[in-house]
């Protein structure tokens, strides 16, 4: 039976109960730290042999040569061929809709021209290669592969290297047909912190990327930590989140169903549904104890709901949309009527799904925006991953003869505050009226 904590905002100790369950504790596995520290040396060092080696250790995949671990387009595409006709159409038709959605982020150049002919302008470029990690085992989510590759192409990376372990060389086909419709250009049979390396480091046969992103455990995690600064890194993401505020007029099995969704990812993630209304979460109460008998994965989701889960009498709906900034919840439901009222009211959150009909999971999966959000109260500085996420800006700067004059006089002068001299005779030579080229 799920036991899922009831709490009121009017409780003198609600603050400190609040805290409590949103509280996530972010100590690092100093053991987990030091395997992967010597795990990426290794990598750095022997490149393809250790990779072999760990790759034999930790999946019990034998190979002669990293080359043969390379899994060919063709397997991609015949695993893509051998789907059941509708998951291979629901894979495609959220394919096209996330592509869609994201293209309407890419971001442009732009530059403008000031009175004295200088121009001043930002110009975008997509990032050259980028790695992808996707997790074996139970955390394989082909919808994963769609929301992390798609936006990287649609920025016009010229190279997605997917990785993913095989363990005892199990390959997961579902994966395997994301990646051949989210276009994906290699794959590698190769997974945990020496996959991370791999790709950060390069080795005779794996490209060094510029960027890794996708989920990964903690090992995975570890190693994106580590790495970052020689590549860039995605955000570490954490347990999965849903936030719901109701108004008690959604079906209460609705709200029940939405908040068991994220329950069911992770005993650590987190369901939590505000409501003014009393005998409405009664309601819901009693249909999550009489719906989760019937979920296959209802161990974890009792898990989940008993330790971070929980039921909030709210005073009002303004009130809601406060607690809510405060968590800055990863996903965030508002199924009330007239739901775009609320939205000003929101400054943090990754997704806001708004009214009855928008279940988060269509946001999971095929709604179109991305499913890969800030978690643990990071939705306060961070966004949902995206096109702008492949993109980079370079600024560019061109100074006519006469912009010289005026900004050579400022630069000299704020130069010679700071005793750089070289800067302060750099401007000045272009800084004489009938000196230098015309342009
Ligand atoms: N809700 C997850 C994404 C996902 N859901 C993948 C189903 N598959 C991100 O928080
Ligand atoms: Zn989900």
């Amino acid at each position: 039976m799920a036991t899922i904590s009831r709490l009121r905002s009017s409780d003198p100790d609600f603050d400190s109960q609040l805290q409590r369950l949103l509280h996530v504790d972010e100590e690092q596995d100093h053991e987990i730290d030091s395997a992967v520290a010597s795990i990426l040396r290794r990598i750095r060092t022997e490149g393809d042999q250790a990779l072999l080696e760990l790759t034999k250790r930790f999946d019990s995949v034998q190979a002669s040569t990293v080359v043969e671990l390379e899994i060919p387009r063709s397997e991609w595409e015949s695993a893509l061929e051998s789907l059941p006709a509708a998951q291979r159409d629901a894979l495609q038709s959220a394919a096209r809709r996330v592509r869609e959605y994201h293209e309407r982020q890419k971001q442009s150049s732009w530059d403008y021209l000031e009175e004295d002919g200088t121009r001043l302008g930002q110009k975008i470029t997509p990032l050259d290669r980028v790695g992808l990690y996707v997790p074996g085992g139970k955390a394989a989510y082909p919808s994963s592969v769609l929301m992390n590759a798609i936006p990287a192409k649609v920025a016009g990376v010229e190279e997605v290297i997917m990785v993913t372990p095989t363990p005892q060389g199990t390959r997961n086909p579902l994966v395997l047909a994301a990646a051949a419709i989210s276009g994906i250009d290699r794959v590698f049979a190769i997974g945990g912190a020496q996959a991370v390396g791999a790709l950060a480091y390069g080795t005779a046969t794996i490209p060094a990327v510029d960027k890794i992103v996708g989920p990964g455990n903690a090992y995975v995690a570890a190693a994106k930590r580590r790495v970052f600064g020689k590549v860039g890194i995605d955000m570490i993401a954490g347990p999965s989140e849903i936030l719901v505020i109701c108004d008690g007029s959604t079906p209460a099995d609705w709200i029940a169903m939405d908040l068991f969704s994220q329950a069911e990812h992770d005993e650590l993630a987190q369901s939590i549904l505000l409501c003014p209304d009393a005998s409405y979460l009664d309601e819901v109460h009693a249909a999550i104890e009489r719906l989760l008998p019937s979920m296959p994965r209802k161990d974890i989701i009792s898990t989940s709901l008993s330790n971070r889960g929980a039921l909030i009498e709210v005073r009002d709906l303004e009130q809601a949309c406060e607690i809510a900034n405060q968590i800055a919840p990863e996903h965030l439901e508002i199924s009330t009527e007239s739901p775009e009222r609320w939205v000003d009211h929101i400054r943090h959150a990754g997704a806001i799904f708004l009214g009855r009909h928008t279940s988060e999971s269509l946001g999971d999966y095929c709604a179109g925006p991305n499913h890969v959000l800030p978690t643990s109260g990071t939705a306060r500085f961070s966004s949902p991953l995206g096109v702008y996420d492949f993109q980079k800006r370079s600024s560019i700067i061109h100074v006519s003869k006469a912009g010289a004059q005026k900004l050579g006089a400022i630069a000299q002068t704020l130069a010679m505050g700071e005793g750089l001299t070289a800067h302060a005779a750099s401007a000045a030579y272009r800084n004489e009226p009938e000196s230098g080229p015309a342009s």
